[in-house]
């Protein structure tokens, strides 16, 4: 495993319910109480959101926030790009789950040409674009946004110009090209979707390895299979959204849904994707300590952590 570097990525502009940023703080402060040097002293940088647009007036209501979201994609791509030239793995802890269209952005920053696939797991689908979402909230978009896509066949909402610019503006971060293709993408844990999502995801025919179904074969196995499915791309990246966990692990995040994996079998499933060389950067997203008692689900968080990279 090469040198890991932490990437913190404090957001709050993506989320319906307020509090995903202090998920990065709730983090570190469980690290602190459990004395847990190994992440304390890991190299670490941190990428700004300006939080304090949540109390302007917003002129996008169909991608919330949607300028402030552009701004810190700039420069999580860049901080993810440059962490990869100097050889070191991006573990990237973030708010809401928004910012993974900027990680991607910098993951093909540094790629290139060369193809990256994504292993999505998540209670979610967030493939959604400011043309089909029912919320508004961008955390639903990041996938559309790496794909480029608009959906407009499933459009639901009419964009004012503001969101129309921005809007272009988030998929040309890191290059006017699409960052990915449908064919590289695979969801794990997927459970609760709209149906402008369900239409698109069918018309991908992008897989998704369930929460049963990964238990019917093992969950190792299901793993195994989610990376030889991407067995044609050059670089995997896997975002692994908290509420991709059943709430008896912890109700601490925006949006919890039960039927979820357990806190061992997240670990599991994350251990055998990381086994793989391919795989160059990972992201913990949706912590939520405001929603939580305890901060629990950053305790939950910190072991899965520890359990990856046996710190200690
Ligand atoms: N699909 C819904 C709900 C949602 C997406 N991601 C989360 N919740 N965490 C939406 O608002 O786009
Ligand atoms: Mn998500
Ligand atoms: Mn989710």
């Amino acid at each position: 495993m090469r040198k890991l570097k932490i990437i913190e990525v404090p957001c709050d502009l993506g989320a319906g319910t307020r509090g995903a940023s202090l998920g990065v703080d709730a983090l570190r402060l469980e690290a602190v109480e459990q004395a847990c040097s190994s992440y304390l002293e890991t190299e670490y940088e941190r990428v700004t959101a300006d939080n304090t647009m949540l109390n302007q007036p917003d002129p996008t209501p169909n991608a919330h926030y949607l300028k402030g979201i552009v701004k810190f994609y700039e420069h999580a791509c860049e901080a993810i790009s440059k962490t990869l030239d100097s050889g070191k793995f991006p573990l990237i802890i973030a708010g809401d789950h928004s910012t993974a269209g900027g990680s991607i952005a910098g993951i093909k920053k540094h790629i290139g040409e060369k193809r990256l696939g994504v292993i999505w797991v998540d209670a979610h689908a967030d493939i959604h674009s400011p043309y089909t979402t029912p919320s508004g909230n961008v955390h639903g978009m990041p996938l559309g946004a790496a794909l480029h896509f608009d959906n407009k066949e499933q459009q639901i909402n009419d964009l004012n110009p503001e969101e129309t610019t921005q809007w272009e503006k988030l998929k040309n971060v890191g290059g006017k090209q699409p960052k990915i293709k449908a064919d590289d993408i695979i969801y794990m844990g997927v459970r609760d979707t709209e149906e402008q999502e369900d239409i698109i995801v069918e018309k991908l025919s992008i897989p998704n390895l369930t929460v049963s179904g990964c238990r019917k074969i093992g969950i190792e196995n299901s793993a195994k299979t989610a990376l030889d499915k991407l067995s044609h791309c050059d670089a995997i990246y896997i975002s692994f959204d908290v509420d991709s966990m059943d709430p008896s692990v912890s109700m601490g995040t925006g949006t919890p849904v039960k039927n979820g994996y357990t806190k061992d079998e997240a670990t599991t499933l994350l251990k055998t994707l990381l086994n793989s060389p391919k795989v160059c950067a990972l992201e913990i997203v949706e912590i939520n300590p405001m929603l939580d008692n305890e901060n629990k689900m950053a305790k939950a968080s910190l072991d899965i952590l520890r359990g990856l990279f046996s710190w200690n």
